[in-house]
Formats: structure tokens, C-alpha cells, sequence
């Protein structure tokens, strides 16, 4: 899940080739990028959320870095899955502010989906016996 730094000097000199404005880019000039990669617009649109740290509606570089990570990884197969929330170790140093989150994140065994599947194995359980 590193990025390299080949990988890095990659990104930037496509971020440079945006020619930001302030060090960042818009979220219309980022999108024309994504889409050259071919992944479908949803794919795109969580890489969107994981990146956006600051959700400002642009991308600097440290941001762009990471969503070009993403949709790489996606398209060589090294990501199956995209994560719900941006791993530690790939939480640029000038985000780290906005980590971990101040407020606590709803645990997933209240999904009722969880619980739905839960009493449906139930129920063939006790079927067999
Ligand atoms: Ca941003």
C-alpha cells in the first residue's frame, strides 16, 4: 500500500500538467483525469471522498498523489477493495490534523444487514436440527 517514490514523480509531474492554480486543482480538472483511467464513475467518485481529506472540492498534490494511488492500484489489481476510510500509513504528514477523527464512527455490528443474515443462518441452523 506504500507509494513509491517512481510512483510519486509520477503523480506530481500529472498533478504539475494541470498547472495548478495555489498548489491545487479543481475538483473538474481532477475528474478529467480520473476518467482517463477507465474505472467506473461510483469507483471514481469513493477514491473522490477517501482523497478530498479537506473536503475543499479540490486536490493538492498530497490528495491527488493519493487518488492516482488508488485508481492505479484498482487497475493493476494490487486494490480489490477500496477501504472506507483512508489507511494511517497513507495519510499524508500535511493531513495528519485530520486524523483520527475527533468524533467516533458508527461500529458496524449496528448494520441491519449484520443482523438480517445473522437470524437467516439461524433459522437454517435449526432447520437441520
Ligand atoms: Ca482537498
Amino acid at each position: 500500500m506504500e507509494i513509491s517514490p517512481a510512483d510519486r514523480q509520477k503523480y506530481s509531474s500529472i498533478f504539475q500538467s494541470q498547472s495548478p492554480q495555489n498548489g491545487k486543482i479543481s475538483g473538474s480538472q481532477a475528474k478529467g483525469v480520473f476518467m482517463q483511467s477507465g474505472l467506473a464513475l461510483p469507483q471514481l467518485g469513493e477514491i473522490w471522498n477517501l482523497c478530498d481529506i479537506d473536503k475543499d472540492g479540490c486536490m493538492d498534490l498530497d490528495e491527488f498523489t493519493l487518488a492516482l494511488h488508488f485508481i492505479f492500484s484498482t487497475l493493476n489489481g494490487s486494490i480489490r477493495q477500496l477501504p472506507s476510510t483512508l489507511p494511517p500509513q497513507l495519510v499524508p504528514p500535511s493531513k495528519s490534523s485530520y486524523f483520527p477523527r475527533s468524533f467516533p464512527l458508527p461500529t458496524k455490528s449496528l448494520s441491519p444487514f449484520t443482523t438480517h443474515s445473522f437470524s437467516l443462518q439461524a433459522s437454517c441452523f435449526y432447520t437441520y436440527f
